[in-house]
């Protein structure tokens, strides 16, 4: 069954679009949206007059939760829960809500742990400041001394789970060292979540990894080797990004991203059938977690997917304005995952780059 609620969002097509997938993802069913130019007022994120708006639809319409496109600090979010008198999901909530309902390895699940574990502690040192203070008694129905046992109780889960993740990524570094003596050029396919970064992997190596419409399908990576052309290359698919990713998020999947460090090449996924202003957005996350592990722009391949669910002469347009179109250049590919139009050419350019590439090493 799913949850009722009421979704929050900016006035802005595919922002709004995104929050209902995600809150989709996490299986609410958005009855009601409202719209504000601003989420960040200090009180309630919206204004006091919204915020009784609110109040009021959710009564009226029966509503369980509230959605919240925003990352919201405690002390906005206790306080729209307290008009409302319901539970206020931001967007960090909502994103941790999906990926724990997705996480399906020993690895992935200690993640979501210490990302939950992380999220609890921020608001319960928010409750013990406010209680020393001596605003808010009785904070969320706890007295300061409960706070405090329970954050230390928090603190000592969270170096217990660190440490068994330390022990797994350990194990993986061992399996990737392995890789690397195996003597494989690798290829990882990323880019922003729903990109059909999955069907493309199938695709390439004949696999029959999950895909969906949803959200975050993907939480973990997988690699298989292809032969291109008598070489043989690893492929790897990876966990999606998403816009507004908080930053220890970024660090909790870090090992799973670590993966990117140590490819030859990387895929940059990109879905051409969406707006121009969601693929320059999408554009814009990838750089962010690219750069943020310190990947060079040299080992990039853009590839623009889904090409049959758009004319040609649109897709060029949009690569175009994206400043990326140059079809001579091997650093960009328009490709369809499902149907297989112009796999080969990309096959073609991972072959090229990755020898040219060999060839800088043997050089310098
Ligand atoms: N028409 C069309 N649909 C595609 C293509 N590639 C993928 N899709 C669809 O797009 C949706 C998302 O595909 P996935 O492969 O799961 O996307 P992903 O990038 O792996 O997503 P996450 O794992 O959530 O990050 C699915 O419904 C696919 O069937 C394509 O080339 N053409
Ligand atoms: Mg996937």
């Amino acid at each position: 069954m799913n949850k009722s609620a009421l979704l929050i969002t900016y006035p802005v097509n595919h922002i709004a679009s995104e929050a209902k997938s995600l809150a989709e993802s996490a299986g609410y069913s958005i009855l009601h949206t409202v719209t504000q130019k601003h989420l960040t007022r200090s009180k309630f994120g919206i204004g006091k007059g919204k915020a009784d708006e609110v109040r009021e639809l959710v009564k009226s319409l029966n509503i369980e939760f509230v959605i919240f496109d925003e990352l919201l600090k405690p002390t906005q979010q206790y306080n729209l829960a307290r008009l409302c008198e319901i539970d206020i999901i931001d967007r960090e909530k909502l994103i941790l809500e999906i990926f724990r309902l997705r996480s399906n390895t020993e690895e992935s699940k200690i993640q979501i742990k210490l990302a939950e574990l992380h999220y609890e502690a921020v608001r319960i040192k928010e409750k013990v400041r406010l209680a020393k203070r001596g605003e808010q008694p009785g904070f969320f129905g706890l007295g300061k001394y409960d706070a405090d046992v329970h954050l230390l109780d928090i603190r000592r889960r969270i170096s217990v789970l660190r440490k068994k993740l330390l022990k797994e990524e350990k194990r993986k570094l061992l399996q990737r060292t392995s890789r690397a003596r195996s003597g494989f050029p690798t290829v990882s396919i990323i880019g922003y979540t729903s990109v059909g970064k999955t069907t493309l992997f199938n695709f390439l190596t004949g696999e029959s990894k999950l895909v969906g419409i949803e959200l975050f399908t993907t939480l973990s990576t997988s690699s298989r080797i292809v032969n291109i052309n008598g070489n043989q290359v690893m492929f790897s698919d990876t966990v999606g990004f998403i816009s507004k990713l908080p930053a220890y998020m970024i660090d909790a999947f870090k090992s799973t991203l670590q993966e990117l460090i140590f490819s030859n090449i990387i895929l940059l996924v990109l879905d051409i059938s969406q707006s121009y202003e969601i693929i320059k957005k999408q554009l814009s996350s990838s750089f962010t977690v690219l750069i943020h592990l310190g990947v060079s722009n040299a080992k990039i391949i853009y590839v623009f997917n889904k090409i049959d669910l758009v004319n040609l002469e649109d897709a060029r347009e949009k690569c175009q304005k994206l400043g990326i179109l140059d079809e001579s250049n091997s650093n960009f590919v328009m490709v369809s995952s499902k149907t297989g139009i112009n796999v080969r050419v990309l096959l073609e350019s991972i072959r090229s780059k990755i020898f040219v590439n060999m060839m800088k090493v043997d050089n310098n």
